[in-house]
């Protein structure tokens, strides 16, 4: 007998020794289908209790932060705390009079003011008041603090790009207060159309921290629909990409007429509805949705959203700026 009678047990026992495995067993090399990853929803009128429970479990001087995260319920590892594959999502709280001291970490976040108004986040000394649908940066590896002066809860939505820099080996945190705080430009430096600084200025993410509701709303009430829906980017005005170079924002809005477009792209996205309701059939998952409800659009399903009667908005997280530089993104409409 040759070597090649080696028993099938006894291979296999030699592979796993050396730290290798056949390919042609592999689950997932050189099949077709790529499995996709179901939406999910977290309906408002269950997340608001359990957050009213949070508000007097704990308080951020003791946990440094009221989040209860959102997990995707398809996570098989209790390390996994993904929302959708390169975001983590969050509902934040903080109580009048409370504030969450300053740190910072390498991964970007936004804010979006769910209930409430009156808190400040302080981003690299700059102060960005918080109000309903106001769209906060903290970029990577800048301070943030939040306190909240008004006299109601204040309640955000956080999202976070910390999947990928989980996946880049780049998870970085430090404690404040803050040593020194970098340069920043006023926001005020921004605030006339069709003009923009002409200093030199290097960063990877946008000046502005702070994006007003009502400025994205009458940026919206500026175009015209196109099927049925209209969308503006929130956008770093010194090079007019995405606000951070892994999270790009929109605000959508939906008419009759939406519910024609079926799309699918590469990309994956959290959305915050910010008024009306609506449905949206993501792959095989129908989902109704209303104002302050939460849902992720996993990448690669087909998409259609419904709007249930005159126009409903929501506020859209995504990866899609990031995929579009790196040449992966890919985006399909069957209408
Ligand atoms: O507010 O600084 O949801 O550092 C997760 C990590 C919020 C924050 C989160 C954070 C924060
Ligand atoms: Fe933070």
């Amino acid at each position: 007998m040759s070597d090649r009678a080696v028993s099938p047990v006894t291979v296999a026992e030699q592979w796993k020794a050396a730290n290798l495995a056949p390919l042609w067993d592999s689950m997932i090399a050189h099949k077709d289908d790529v499995a996709l990853k179901q939406a999910t929803l977290w309906p408002w009128a269950q997340v608001r209790p359990l957050l009213e429970h949070a508000m007097w479990m704990t308080n951020p001087d003791v946990v440094e932060r009221r989040v209860l995260s959102m997990r995707d319920p398809s996570n098989v590892s209790p390390l996994d705390e993904s929302t959708v594959n390169t975001l983590q999502a969050a509902f934040q709280v903080l109580l009048p009079g409370e504030s969450a001291r300053p740190h910072r970490h390498s991964m970007n976040a936004i804010r979006f003011v769910l209930e409430g108004e009156g808190a400040v986040t302080v981003v690299d000394g700059k102060r960005c008041p918080m109000q309903v649908g106001d769209l906060i940066l903290t970029p990577g590896w800048c301070w943030h603090e939040h306190e909240h002066l008004g006299d109601q809860p204040i309640i955000w939505l956080d999202v976070l790009d910390v999947p990928l820099h989980q996946y880049f080996g780049t998870v970085r945190f430090q404690r404040g207060p803050a040593k020194a705080l970098p340069a920043t430009l006023e926001d005020e430096a921004f605030g006339r159309a069709h003009f923009l600084p002409d200093v030199e200025w290097s960063s990877a993410h946008s000046p502005l921290f702070r994006y007003s509701m009502a400025d994205a709303v009458s940026a919206l009430q500026a175009i015209p629909y196109q099927h049925g829906i209209r969308r503006v980017r929130y956008v770093n005005p010194l090079d007019g990409r995405g606000v951070m170079p892994m999270l790009d924002c929109y605000l959508v809005e939906l008419t009759e007429g939406a519910e024609l477009r079926v799309t699918r792209s590469t990309s994956n996205a959290l959305c915050a509805v910010v008024e009306g309701t609506g449905t949206s059939t993501i792959g095989e998952r129908t989902i109704q949705w209303r104002k302050n409800d939460v849902f992720t659009v996993p990448q690669n399903n087909w998409v259609r959203h419904t709007v249930a009667s005159g126009i409903a908005r929501f506020m859209m997280v995504s990866d899609k700026d990031m995929l579009a530089r790196l040449g992966l993104l890919e985006e399909e409409t069957n209408s």
